[in-house]
């Protein structure tokens, strides 16, 4: 049988940021399945399940061949019984019925509804979810809510929002938005992160990371023309301050959430558009998009590009591993040898990994 002869499953890390991971999934099939119940433990916000399907997506998607029996997964980190369950049933059925009845699942399909609208979350789905709303039509027509701006914008640039966005549409915004920064800070670095810095061919936003060295002169960036919609959150970093713990740490850098309004050149269907009643005006010539901006100092740009590109999972393995391994807390911010007591200065990725004893892991291997 064709087996890959140099993989070992007891060797395999439960670490992510110790394995390399591609986005060449042999196991998508498992790994969507794992993904939905995640999601529905997310939207009951049972951490600890939601974790440990995400885990076990993110084994599955580092193996090498897809896994056609049960003895394929043997020895392999982070599969419990509950994943080994889902993985039978879709092994024998050809699909997972616990996955197929989320997806059935009323409050799971609201959720799914709720949080697709940008600056909705869990938390607000909850409170629509118990005022009896079901769909995002209800939402809409129920005059009472007092939607917040994001939320407004949200629902305004809905379908351009959810049409992902493309790599090539990528490429436009990263030259507008180099532009713009460049007019303001000539020296600035502007690096896109994220899926796109992954190697993915779509996203649902486009990340950016923005820095200058020298003397700090960006505070003042965000502030000046160019988005559509933009929500600034003011840097709350402290200087000195300790590396956060939490899991999914939402940092303290500079940033904006914003719209970005995408001029696109029109298709021209000429057996239709030529047409002298076609009334131009008409035609949206523009494609909402969404943002993230982070401005970082210069001194943390490392970590922050590391913590921005992401994946989730493979920046939660990290600051596990840096907590449970070396006695260090790393963020999008900083290292902290607790040991030491000292902060491990970095001036590229590369020597983030080296103070963490790892081997490097390209930005396209971290697709955990
Ligand atoms: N991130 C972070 N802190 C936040 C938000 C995100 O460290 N407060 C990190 C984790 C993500 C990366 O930034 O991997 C980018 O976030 P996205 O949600 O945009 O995720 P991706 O770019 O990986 O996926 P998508 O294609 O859905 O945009
Ligand atoms: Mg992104």
């Amino acid at each position: 049988e064709p087996e890959v002869p140099s993989f070992i499953a007891s060797k395999v890390s439960q670490y992510s940021c110790q394995r390399k991971t591609t986005l060449n999934n042999y196991n998508k099939k498992f790994t969507d399945a794992f993904e939905i119940m995640a999601e529905n433990y997310e939207f009951k916000e049972n951490e600890i399940l939601c974790l440990e399907f995400l885990r076990a997506a993110s084994v599955l998607k580092f193996l090498p061949f897809p896994v056609t029996r049960m003895k394929d997964i043997q020895g392999l980190p982070c599969m419990g019984d509950r994943v080994r369950d889902v993985i039978e049933e879709i092994i024998e059925e050809g699909e997972s019925s616990r996955a197929k009845e989320v997806l059935n699942d009323e409050r799971y399909k609201s959720f799914k509804q709720f949080t697709s609208v940008f600056g909705v979350g869990v938390k607000t789905s909850e409170k629509w979810y118990r005022m009896g709303l079901r769909t995002l039509e209800e939402v809409k027509a129920d005059k009472t809510l007092k939607l917040s701006k994001m939320q407004k914008a949200g629902f305004l640039y809905y379908e351009d929002l959810v049409s992902c966005v493309s790599k090539a549409e990528a490429d436009a915004v990263s030259l507008i938005v180099k532009n713009t920064v460049c007019t303001f800070l000539p020296d600035a670095l502007v690096t896109i992160t994220g899926g796109f810095r992954r190697g993915k061919k779509i996203g649902h936003d486009i990340d950016f990371l923005i820095t200058n060295p020298g003397p700090r002169e960006d505070d003042e960036l965000l502030h000046k023309g160019l988005l559509l919609y933009c929500d600034i959150i003011e840097s709350t970093f402290v200087k000195e301050q300790l590396p956060s713990r939490k899991i999914d740490a939402m940092d303290n850098f500079q940033k904006c959430f914003a719209i970005l309004k995408l001029y696109q050149p029109r298709v021209n269907n000429s057996s239709y558009n030529t047409s002298k009643n076609f009334d131009m005006a008409e035609v949206k010539d523009w494609k909402a998009i969404r943002v993230d901006l982070v401005i970082t100092p210069f001194e943390q740009y490392a970590y922050a590009l590391l913590g921005w590109t992401g994946s989730r999972q493979f920046g939660r393995d990290l600051r596990r591993y840096a907590t449970h391994e070396k006695k260090m807390i790393l963020d999008n911010h900083a290292l902290y040898d607790r040991r030491e007591r000292i902060f491990l200065k970095a001036g590229s990725e590369e020597e983030i990994f080296t103070h963490l004893g790892l081997d490097y892991v390209e930005p396209w291997e971290r697709n955990a």
